[in-house]
C-alpha cells in the first residue's frame, strides 16, 4: 500500500507555537496536534498546508521549509511536518472544524498540554529545528 502524506504546521508567531485541541474523531479528542491534513490527490503538500490552515483556522499562512523526519500515524498515513507562518493581514486563527481551543505555546509552555502521541517526536523535532526553547 502506498503512503499517503497528512502535512501539519509548526505556525510560529512572535516565537510562540500554535497547538489545536482537537475535538474528533473520538478516540483523538481532548489531545493537542500541529494543524494539518491529508494531502489530497494531485496536490502539493505545502498546497495542503495553506489549504487546512485556510479551513481548519480560517488563516492565509505561507509554508517555510520542511522540518527534516517523518513520523507514521495509522498506516498508510505518515506525517510531515512544515514551517509557516502568518501573512500580513491574515485573520488571526480561531477553531473552525475539528479543533475546539487553540493556544500559542511560549518556549517554556511547549510540554503543558496534552500532544497526541504522534505528534510528540514531531513537536520534539521542531524544537530543535527553529530553536525554541
Ligand atoms: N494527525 C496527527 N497529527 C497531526 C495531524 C494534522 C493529523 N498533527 C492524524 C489525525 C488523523 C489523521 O492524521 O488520524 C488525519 O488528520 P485530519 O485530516 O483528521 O486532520
Ligand atoms: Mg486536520
Amino acid at each position: 500500500m502506498s503512503e499517503r502524506i497528512v502535512v501539519a504546521a509548526a505556525l510560529v508567531d512572535g516565537g510562540r507555537l500554535l497547538a489545536a485541541r482537537r475535538s474528533a474523531p473520538a478516540d483523538l479528542a481532548g489531545r493537542w496536534e500541529l494543524p494539518g491534513g491529508k494531502v489530497e490527490a494531485g496536490e502539493s503538500p505545502e498546497a495542503a498546508l495553506v489549504r487546512e490552515l485556510h479551513e481548519e483556522l480560517g488563516v492565509a499562512a505561507e509554508p517555510g521549509e520542511r522540518v527534516p523526519g517523518r513520523w507514521p500515524l495509522r498506516a498508510p498515513f505518515v506525517l510531515h511536518v512544515w514551517t509557516a507562518r502568518l501573512l500580513p493581514g491574515s485573520a488571526a486563527p480561531e477553531p473552525l472544524e475539528d479543533h475546539d481551543a487553540l493556544r500559542w505555546l511560549a518556549p517554556d509552555r511547549i510540554w503543558d498540554v496534552p500532544w497526541l502521541d504522534q505528534d510528540v517526536p514531531a513537536v520534539e523535532r521542531v524544537i530543535a529545528h527553529l530553536g525554541l526553547g
